[in-house]
């Protein structure tokens, strides 16, 4: 199989740039969970929102925090077992939540887990198909009213995507309670995201690993995978 190869030299790569990409997350992760005051006095729970001496270090931990969301952008509790969109309350970014997952590709449906997609960017480059590439994927939630009455849909960039992932969770590496449904594959990585190769352009794309949390790949643009759309809270 081509794509081994591939993987192994991307790998390599991966290392040499992405471990930079991470160095630069706004967001740290030092493990402090206290919250002090001016005099450094603990403040116990710490600072709602929008109140003093909110912002600090335990603000920003690296914890999960996600809300189901209904078709019109309503909180659900996490005990639902139909919800549309998952809100990041970290990052502020709003997920597509995947269905139907039974081994079925179904193109009509731009939500069916099991769809795989080339990837395409006009202006860019990569592997057009017919209704098949990511930029069909993405037109096919932004078309009339929108998915979930959004236009905005888009392909995350691969900050994006290695966020879901979780160092302490494997075979899935995401929390299937609020993203199920996912499908893994053995030896590659499964997700595409919208960052192509930094030096060699749309022939090659980041792609994230849901299997093992960090193992994320660069393949070819031709490779057909999986997807999951995003897009900013505004
Ligand atoms: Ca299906
Ligand atoms: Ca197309
Ligand atoms: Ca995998």
């Amino acid at each position: 199989m081509k794509w081994g190869g591939i993987v192994f030299i991307v790998l390599a790569i991966y290392f040499a740039l992405f471990s930079s990409l991470q160095a630069a997350e706004p967001l740290s992760d030092t493990g402090q969970t206290k919250c002090f005051d001016e005099s450094g006095v603990e403040i116990n729970p710490c600072p709602a929102p929008g109140t003093a001496f909110y912002g600090q270090d335990a603000h920003y931990s690296r914890d999960r925090s996600y809300t189901k969301l209904d078709s019109d952008d309503n909180n659900l509790s996490n005990l639902t077992t139909n919800w549309s969109m998952v809100r990041d309350n970290v990052t502020g970014l709003i997920w597509e939540v995947k269905q139907s997952r039974d081994g079925v590709k179904n193109y009509d449906n731009p939500h069916d887990t099991d769809n795989t997609y080339t990837w395409y960017s006009t202006g860019i480059g990569g592997t057009p198909g017919d209704s098949t590439d990511t930029e069909d994927f993405i037109n096919s939630l932004n078309t009339g009213s929108g998915f979930c009455g959004h236009t905005d849909w888009r392909l995350p960039t691969i900050k994006e995507l290695s966020r879901l992932t979780d160092l302490n969770r494997y075979h899935p590496s995401i929390d299937i309670t609020f993203f199920p449904r996912v499908v893994l594959n053995d030896y590659y990585c499964e997700y595409w995201s919208s960052t192509c190769h930094a030096l060699y352009g749309a022939s090659q794309a980041w792609i994230v690993d849901f299997e093992n949390a960090g193992a994320n790949c660069l393949l070819g643009t031709m490779g057909s995978f999986h997807v999951r759309a995003v897009r900013s809270e505004q």
